[in-house]
């Protein structure tokens, strides 16, 4: 079970790197690693369980963030109309995205990330991921709000790159054009 010390935190060089594509079929050793992520972002949102183990609650988590420089993601959180989007996946790929952007009005966060970095956060509003399931399938998600946003972050994690890389330095609350505000 992982724990708050098995996730690496900001200033690791692991977190800058471009992961590696997992091979198919996947090794045990992959597959447990998976599972585990996944066991991660549900433990956390279980109010016991993330008291008990001292979990800082998360909707998702990537291999890099373990340390582990491969192409896996969790992702486990409720859409907006209240149905739960739970899914780890090897090799996760954004195969097209709208031209419309979206944001979240209180920003993003990290488990990686201990400091607060205040800002809008540029996202496409509209995604489709392509991916490998635990269970080898192949799996098509089109993603809208906030399961959109997650997967994008998610996505960036294993190409090195971190939310606050997105936010404008010199006004990081100015307001992107024609953007979507997501309020959660
Ligand atoms: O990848 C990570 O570090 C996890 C991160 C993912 C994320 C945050 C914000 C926007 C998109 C994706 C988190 O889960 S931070 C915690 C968080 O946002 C949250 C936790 C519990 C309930 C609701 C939100
Ligand atoms: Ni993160």
């Amino acid at each position: 079970m992982l724990m708050m010390d098995d996730i690496i935190r900001d200033g690791h060089p692991t977190l800058r790197k471009v992961a590696a594509e997992v091979s198919m079929p996947p090794s045990e050793e992959d597959r447990e690693i998976l599972k585990s992520l996944l066991e991660y972002v549900q433990n956390s949102q279980d109010p016991e369980l993330s008291s008990k183990y001292k979990l800082r609650p998360g909707i998702g988590l990537a291999a890099p963030q373990i340390n582990v420089s491969k192409r896996m993601i969790a992702v486990h959180l409720l859409d907006d109309k209240g149905n739960l989007i739970s899914y780890a996946l090897y090799n996760p790929k954004i195969v097209s995205h709208s031209v419309e952007k979206a944001y979240l009005v209180s920003g993003e966060g990290c488990l990686s990330v201990d400091e607060n970095f205040p800002g809008f956060v540029e996202r496409f509003a509209r995604i489709t991921v392509k991916g490998i399931s635990l269970e080898g399938e192949e799996v098509k998600l089109r993603l809208k709000g906030l399961p959109a946003i997650c997967f994008q972050h998610e996505i960036d994690h294993l190409n090195g790159i971190m939310f606050y890389d997105h936010i404008n330095k010199q006004d990081p609350f100015k307001p992107i054009e024609g953007a979507i505000a997501i309020e959660r």
